[in-house]
């Protein structure tokens, strides 16, 4: 059966890495029939519209997007796309690869992170001049359902779960939150604890090793994975999955990298990465699985590019998987 891919670039260096994400998935050769749609920066200075309606359209009929990077006009790109693919989970995972100098080689963890409302939701104003606020949306539904994806997630790996908040502080929100995802932890025989949010920061750099799933409410998840991509050797490296029931959405972690952007230098780890998870949402394991491997022995053996120490391009990596591959 032919599945339809939304490939959706958006701007700086997702203009470099979905591409070549993109061949990677062609060298693996499911089924797959490809369309490709324009969203972001640019396409907002030419028509004044970030996101064109045919764009949403396609994310929301496609079987999965693959997606590069948004850069100012993220709140309007990125947030309707995940929300077009009807997506509740952001998934994380977050490894040392050897080859990559990471700090913390022994980091192996994955953040599922709410992906609909929170300080995200969109309700932000200016009130009157120099003041403005946010409104933080937590509901009981979407803490049930992220922490139940967690749950769920962690009890296939044999993993165990930390949830993630700020329930000291934000009593209502994130003490709804917290007593959502703890009521969840009870359905489960999955080791879970929770912390505290900037303590977990903290815990996350002295030692990664201790966490396994970690559970957080939307800006957290944003904050702490870029945190724990330090641990690693950098953005370049994590994936992301914006999963939902029907279909899903896929993107590195990083962003538009503007200081690199148009040099042909950017990562496409993450890029690779995130179609690797995303071929195995569609089912196809064994070429996620072997996508994952020429990635990782990629990183072992190089071609590298400069963000992991070497001189390689964009290019040159690509084919070293291809080659793999
Ligand atoms: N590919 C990731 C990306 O475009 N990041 C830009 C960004 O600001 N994302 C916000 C988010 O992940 O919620």
């Amino acid at each position: 059966m032919t599945e339809k891919i939304a490939v959706i670039p958006g701007d700086g260096i997702g203009q470099e890495v979905t591409p070549a994400a993109r061949e990677v998935l062609e060298a693996v050769a499911p089924d797959f029939e490809f369309e490709e749609a324009d969203a972001g920066d640019e396409v907002a200075a030419e028509t004044g519209d970030p996101l064109p309606d045919a764009t949403r359209e396609l994310a929301a009929s496609a079987d999965a997007t693959l997606f590069g990077a948004a850069g100012e006009t993220a709140a309007d790109v990125i947030l309707p796309l995940r929300s077009a693919v009807g997506s509740f989970a952001n998934v994380r995972p977050v490894r040392a690869y050897p080859g990559t100098d990471a700090p913390h080689p022994e980091t192996d963890l994955v953040f599922v992170r709410e992906n609909t409302e929170g300080v995200y939701a969109g309700h932000e104003t200016e009130v009157a001049p120099g003041v403005t606020t946010l409104t933080r949306v937590v509901t009981e539904a979407a803490s049930e359902e992220i922490a139940r994806y967690g749950f769920e997630y962690a009890a296939e790996r044999d993993r165990s779960v930390t949830i993630a908040h700020k329930a000291n502080v934000m009593r209502e929100t994130d003490g709804l939150f917290l007593a959502t995802a703890e009521a969840v932890a009870e359905e489960f025989d999955v080791p879970a604890d929770d912390a505290l949010m900037d303590a977990l920061a903290m815990h996350l750099v002295q030692r990664p090793e201790d966490f396994d799933v970690v559970v957080c409410p939307n800006l957290a998840g944003d904050v702490l994975s870029d945190l724990a991509a330090g641990l690693v050797g950098g953005l370049g490296l994590l994936p992301s999955a914006n999963v939902g029931r029907e279909r899903a959405l896929f993107e590195p972690v990083h962003g538009t990298a503007p200081d690199i952007a148009g040099e042909g230098v950017a990562n496409p780890t993450a890029a690779m990465l995130s179609a690797a998870l995303l071929l195995e949402y569609l089912g196809h394991d064994d070429e996620g699985r072997r996508v994952r491997s020429a990635v990782e022995a990629t990183l072992e053996s190089g071609p590298r590019t400069p963000d992991l120490g070497g001189d390689a391009t964009t290019r040159d990596v690509t084919d070293a998987v291809l080659e793999r591959l």
